[in-house]
């Protein structure tokens, strides 16, 4: 464990937590959003454009880098962040939860992981002692343990087994990471929505220690109902003074319960993938740009909204640019979308010190709604 790294807790409301993660590379804002940049960039997005909006810090991915470019030629480069051009903190996921939902013809055995590229079919290995070894290579700032993420539904015996082995890869991924002061290693619970299982998984992970700690297998498909009864009792079994991450979500109202439930930390593609298919978020629920009633529309996405989309463009502007596909589209939306993501998380960050965390809430509930506008 390193003192270079250390979370600072600055307020709290409830459950919900606000505070600093304190980096080599600069500071994390918490409750955090992380974008994720995961071939060495955030589609459609400068890296200072990425700042712009507001993060902090983005995550990267083990699985596509090791195939492309691979993470020897990144490392002889000089390391990810001045490959991407990207000086702040990253985050690394360890990649076997990518191999599980994109590589074809996949082994799994007790050692790791052994599947076939979706890029172009070339067979690879993934243990936890490579990835922590990929991990160093890109230069990431946070490391995630090498883990297996079971689909949801699955039986109480397919992930207790699940589980125990991820446990197993968590020391191991312990034990190859070493001591590397600046550089922080997390361990990610698993066990499903079983409370005994996730409370063992929690047990394993706070005996072996880490310097932050994440909820891994949730959002695979039980639905918000089932992930917030899980998030009703899964982060609070998590250290209490170490960051809280929660992979993979979400939703604005997924990251509004999460936070509410005890989370530090999130990552999703939604915000730039959406911005890519035609999708915004705004306060007022979600624009489909593509909608043939924004044509002759010269109001912006949303009036009180202050990025470049919103300041200098119509949505009949960006109807058009999203018919004619041209490139500015993607550019705007996701840009418009990362903004939105950012400003929500200020806003959760500004309620929390303020102990108005719960009238926050509500004000999000009744205004800023999922649903189509
Ligand atoms: N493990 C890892 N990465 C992940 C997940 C996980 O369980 C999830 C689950 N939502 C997303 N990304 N290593
Ligand atoms: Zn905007």
């Amino acid at each position: 464990m390193s003192e270079k790294f250390s979370f600072e807790k600055l307020g709290q409301d409830g459950k919900a937590r606000t505070g600093v993660i304190h980096t080599t590379r600069g500071d994390i804002r918490t409750p955090a959003f992380m974008p994720v940049g995961t071939a060495a960039t955030v589609k459609a997005m400068m890296p200072e454009s990425v700042a712009a909006t507001g993060a902090d810090i983005l995550l990267g991915n083990t699985y596509h880098l090791m195939l492309r470019p691979t993470a020897e030629r990144i490392d002889a480069l000089g390391g990810l962040h001045k490959f991407m051009n990207w000086d702040k903190p990253i985050l690394t996921d360890s990649g076997g939860f990518q191999v599980m939902s994109l590589a074809g013809l996949r082994k799994l055995t007790e050692k790791g992981v052994t599947f076939k590229s979706h890029i172009d079919g070339s067979r690879h290995e993934l243990t936890p002692e490579r990835s922590m070894e990929i991990q160093r290579l890109l230069g990431s700032d946070i490391v995630m343990c090498f883990d297996e993420c079971p689909a949801l539904p699955a039986d109480r015996d397919t992930i207790a087994k699940s589980m125990r082995m991820s446990m197993r890869w968590a020391q191991r991924s312990r034990d190859a990471f070493g001591d590397r002061p600046g550089h922080a290693l997390f361990g990610i619970q698993q066990g499903g929505l079983e409370q005994d299982f996730r409370q063992e998984s929690a047990e394993a992970l706070r005996e072996i220690g880490f310097d932050g700690y994440a909820v891994g297998g949730l959002a695979v498909g039980e639905g918000q109902g089932a992930m917030f009864g899980c998030l009703d009792f899964a982060p609070d079994m998590l250290p209490e003074d170490k960051p809280r991450y929660l992979m993979g979500v979400g939703k604005p109202d997924d990251i509004v319960g999460a936070v509410a439930r005890g989370i530090d930390m999130m990552d999703c593609v939604l915000p730039s993938r959406s911005g890519r298919t035609g999708q915004a978020f705004t306060r007022h629920g979600v624009v489909n740009i593509k909608n043939a009633r924004h044509q002759d529309d010269p109001r912006p996405l949303d009036e009180q909204c202050s990025c470049p989309a919103c300041s200098n463009y119509s949505r009949a502007y960006l109807h058009h640019v999203y018919r004619s596909q041209e490139m500015i589209s993607g550019m705007l939306l996701t840009w418009h979308n990362l903004h939105y993501f950012q400003e929500l998380m200020q806003g959760m960050r500004d309620a929390i010190a303020a102990g108005t965390f719960e009238a926050f809430q509500k004000d999000f509930h009744e205004t800023r709604a999922n649903g189509d506008i």
